[in-house]
């Protein structure tokens, strides 16, 4: 019998985790014969609407599932943990601007950050789902200095998907047969669907689409299709969701042969500025995921991919302070001449609520 691999899920009495943690259970994301532990955090409002999920859970009697723990503490949500699917985050409120979101919700990711750094195995992998999704990875991966940068990524193998599935159906193709999608930047409305390399057997998607259907059509239907849901369903995308959410785990933890999207730390390819979580099309083995090198572009590629880009540029300055306090802490220190670990906690509570007023 295999030792049982720890998996942690915020957010978990949330409407994605109700998905995502029965069919985690039920062996979808690591295989029939892996046995589980699993984790799940949510905020002390939630932990009564949590323990009806556990109650479910026992119910199902996976033979799988070795322990449950629901808890509110951070650092024991992530104590040893392998693997995060980090979900909950705090939603838009009325008049709410995406700035306030983005600070809002550095609070909830530098938390977590840290108690991964802390508290968690230093193989872990983790995808971050909970919106803002780019730019929460960020502030998580910074707020772990011990782990390497790698090991955080962030979910746009939902767009990926349903780029996948548009295609298919238009050219009625099985889905299967439709390769090298490629979703780049971020996930929001300035993502770009890109089809240029993209083959459905061995024809090249622009051999069975026209361009006018993929300007016109497939970018803006990826692009809009949250919202598409909710108006369809008065609530936003869950099933869909948590399944992306395992299939990129997976393809990540055991490898792929297919291309597939996922936002990582920009190392620069493709003239992405450096240091921002862009989603980049990836080949991953052996644990790892690679950024697919040398594609060629063309000009209307590149400009979509650098509206982008400003775009998580822009995310990123709105919680620049935050950043530069991580990266720097020593400096609030020395200039409210105060240098203890208690001082420094402060003094990062109050840059995180002075950015939230
Ligand atoms: P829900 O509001 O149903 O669930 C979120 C849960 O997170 C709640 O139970 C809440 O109590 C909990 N939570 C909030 N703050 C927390 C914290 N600090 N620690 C632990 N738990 C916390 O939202 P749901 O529909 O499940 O969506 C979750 C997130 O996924 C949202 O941010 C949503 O925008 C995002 N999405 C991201 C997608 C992607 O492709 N990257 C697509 C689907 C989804 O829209």
């Amino acid at each position: 019998m295999k030792k049982a691999a720890r998996i942690t899920i915020t957010g978990a009495a949330g409407q994605i985790s109700y998905s995502l943690i029965f069919r985690i259970a039920s062996g979808e994301f690591l295989g029939k014969d892996q046995p589980i532990i699993l984790q799940l955090l949510e905020i002390t409002p939630g932990i009564n609407a949590l323990s009806g999920v556990a109650i479910e859970l026992s119910d199902c009697a996976f033979p799988l599932v070795k322990e449950i723990i629901c808890t509110d503490n951070v650092d024991l949500a992530f104590q040893n943990s392998e693997y995060a699917f980090l979900v909950g985050a705090r939603p838009r409120g009325p008049g709410m601007e995406r700035k306030d979101l983005l600070q809002a919700n550095a609070a909830i990711f530098s938390e977590q950050g840290k108690a991964i750094n802390n508290s968690a195995s230093k193989s872990i992998k983790v995808i971050v789902v909970g919106n803002p999704a780019n730019t929460n990875a960020l502030i998580a991966l910074k707020n772990a200095p011990d782990i390497d940068p790698s090991q955080f990524t962030a979910m746009t193998r939902l767009d990926h998907n349903r780029a996948q599935s548009q295609v298919a159906d238009k050219t009625g193709s099985p889905v299967s047969s439709v390769e090298n999608i490629i979703i780049w930047g971020n996930h929001s409305a300035t993502q770009y669907p890109d089809l240029h390399h993209t083959m459905i057997g061995e024809k090249s998607a622009f051999d069975m689409i026209n361009n006018d259907w993929y300007k016109n059509e497939l970018i803006p239907c990826v692009q809009q299709r949250g919202a598409e849901i909710i108006k369809a369903r008065g609530a936003s995308s869950a099933a869909s969701a948590a399944n992306a959410a395992i299939n990129h785990m997976r393809d990540w933890a055991l490898g792929t042969d297919n291309w597939v999207s996922m936002g990582v730390l920009s190392d620069g390819s493709y003239g992405v500025a450096k240091d921002i979580i862009y989603s980049f099309p990836c080949r991953c083995s052996n644990g790892r995921w690679d950024i697919i090198q040398d594609l060629a572009l063309n000009d209307f590629s590149k400009e979509k991919m650098k509206d982008s880009e400003r775009e998580l540029l822009e995310e990123k300055e709105a919680i620049r302070e935050l950043l530069e306090w991580i990266e720097s802490p020593s400096k609030v220190s020395t200039l409210s001449g105060r240098g203890d670990a208690k001082h420094l906690e402060n003094a990062w509570f109050d840059a995180v609520n002075a950015l939230l007023r």
